[in-house]
């Protein structure tokens, strides 16, 4: 691979896959497969993909083998324990919001559990023994760790452990083995992962105008346009119920006096009951519309 450019670890497949490059197309990369599916270059700027399991992403960045690298804060921050925490710590730079769950404490639904104490002289399977034994202390807790590869879920039945800490999304998981989650040990999401260490010249130039780009996607998502009209005197109110908007645009309506057309961009998310009380406030003819860039 080229030194010159910049590289990105994303997941090849599984539940970081497609939002990864879902987002880099966002920021406008154009990519192109490789024939062996592990590189894709991208072909507008100087930016090289790597396809690699989850797992290896933390290591790849600490090792500075890429500059880049989209994980989720679980696999990272067990990374980091293993290893001691130190300069080749992976450092986030965005939390992307997707994939997000939790990883959780869970024991047999018709347990009794009131507090992290209750944990205390039980078995806990894991694979997240570095995440789980730093929560442990924390509690001051003592318990034994029992680390696994996969599969956590079934330890219980199988008698291998009391308790299992593994990640949760809806739930449907631990419901189907008869198990409750009691304790949240990390609130998980995917996060964009730089090395911490100077790159050279040209690749932080691309680096630089990338995370713009990613702020710009991410700022957008969020972000609505909001366009209504308002009798004049109705403005003071209307202003305070537009959400995260400091400033908006009035504009004069041709033909009356006393109505204004008023632009917003609204930096949180704009709910029915939103529109419901601009309506109540006298605004009409509100709609909202969805940006598709934006650079601040
Ligand atoms: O092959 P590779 O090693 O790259 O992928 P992987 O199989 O190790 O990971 P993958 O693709 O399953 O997950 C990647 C990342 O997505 C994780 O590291 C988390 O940060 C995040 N994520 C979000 C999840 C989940 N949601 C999730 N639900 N990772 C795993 N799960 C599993 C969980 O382990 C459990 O088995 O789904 C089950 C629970 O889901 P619910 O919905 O039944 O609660
Ligand atoms: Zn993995």
């Amino acid at each position: 691979m080229d030194k010159k450019r910049l590289r990105i670890a994303v997941q090849k497949s599984g539940r970081l896959a497609d939002d990864s490059m879902s987002l880099l197309r966002a920021a406008g990369l154009s990519i192109s497969r490789s024939k062996d599916g592990l590189f894709y270059r991208v072909e507008n700027l100087p930016i090289d993909l790597l396809l690699v399991r989850d797992d290896d992403i933390p290591r790849l960045i600490g090792d500075g083998i890429v500059d880049l690298g989209v994980v989720g804060r679980n696999v990272l921050e067990e990374y980091n324990l293993a290893n001691g925490g130190g300069k080749t710590d992976g450092k986030t730079l965005y939390c992307l919001g997707f994939s997000k769950c939790r990883l959780a404490i869970a024991i047999p639904e018709r347990t009794r559990h009131t507090s992290p104490k209750d944990l205390s002289g039980l078995r806990i399977a894991t694979t997240y023994p570095g995440l789980l034994g730093r929560f442990l202390e924390d509690e001051g807790i003592k318990a034994k760790i029992v680390g696994m590869h996969g599969s956590v879920e079934v330890a219980p039945r199988l008698g291998v452990a009391d308790a299992i800490c593994d990640l949760v999304a809806t739930g449907s998981t631990l419901e189907a083995n008869g198990l409750k989650a009691v304790e949240t040990v990390l609130e998980c999401e995917a996060l964009l992962v730089g090395t911490g260490q100077p790159i050279t010249p040209e690749k932080q130039q691309t680096q630089d105008r990338l995370l713009a780009r990613i702020d710009g996607v991410l700022a957008s998502r969020e972000t609505k346009y909001i366009m209504l009209n308002a009798p004049l005197k109705a403005l003071p109110n209307i202003r305070k119920l537009l959400p995260g908007s400091a400033s908006p645009t009035v504009i004069p309506l041709e033909g009356s006096a006393d109505m204004v057309a008023v632009h917003a961009v609204c930096r949180e998310s704009v709910f029915w009951e939103t529109l419901e009380d601009l309506k109540g406030a006298g605004a009409s003819a509100i709609l909202v519309v969805p940006i598709e860039k934006m650079m601040v």
